[in-house]
């Protein structure tokens, strides 16, 4: 299938499955994850799809998140028993290939370590991680700062990525939401080794 009727086919299939405004966030990471491709030169195919699809089970319920899980024995820390919303990213990661068909082990790992991030991110990882808070739609993104993280992310992306984390991490602390270790081991992470 050529890209351009891959892509349509996705987005249209997306849809149906999204509100309005989660699929405008989509579109936009899709579009923002692109641009980051071509700045840092990954795959511009495989940043679309991972955008595309990055929540695509985004709008399953909690109880749903769950039973999924169950059912694909896909393993459940603790930490997302007790906050399953965390779990669109290894149910998405996981009916992207299901039933999309993503075979590219790129694309899937994007998709679902979107959320937390990890150390060690691959590039496309990291482009995933970073669109999905600057696209041009999210204006109510838990980091502070976005204008600049913005621009950042065009200089320096894993700079961009300790700022989304640092101000993540704030944004948990002081609503008093449970932090799950990964989140905080990637920041340390990007902290020792994101060149200053
Ligand atoms: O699905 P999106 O809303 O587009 O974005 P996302 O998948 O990055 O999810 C964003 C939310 O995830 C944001 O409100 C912060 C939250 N999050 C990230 N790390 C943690 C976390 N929430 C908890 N409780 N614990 C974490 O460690
Ligand atoms: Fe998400
Ligand atoms: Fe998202």
């Amino acid at each position: 299938m050529k890209e351009k009727e891959e892509i349509a086919r996705l987005r249209k299939a997306i849809k149906k499955l999204q509100s309005q405004k989660r699929y405008e966030h989509t579109l936009g990471v899709e579009f923002t994850a692109a641009s980051l491709a071509m700045r840092y030169g990954a795959s511009i195919r495989e940043a679309r799809l991972a955008g595309l699809l990055h929540d695509c089970t985004k709008c399953l319920s909690e109880e749903k998140q769950l039973t999924y899980c169950k059912k694909h024995a896909i393993s459940i820390t603790e930490t997302e028993r007790r906050n399953p919303f965390l779990l669109h990213a290894k149910t998405g990661a996981c009916i992207a290939t299901e039933k999309y068909g993503i075979q590219n082990n790129e694309i899937i790992n994007a998709i679902r370590h979107h959320t937390t991030g990890r150390p060690q991110m691959s590039l496309l990882e990291k482009i995933l991680f970073v669109a999905d808070y600057i696209e041009p739609n999210r204006t109510t993104a838990p980091v502070a700062d976005l204008k600049e993280i913005r621009r950042l992310a065009f200089v320096d992306l894993d700079q961009a990525v300790r700022r989304i984390l640092k101000g993540t991490l704030e944004y948990l602390r002081t609503s008093g939401k449970e932090i799950d270790t990964i989140t905080e081991v990637t920041y340390a992470y990007y902290c020792e080794n994101a060149a200053k």
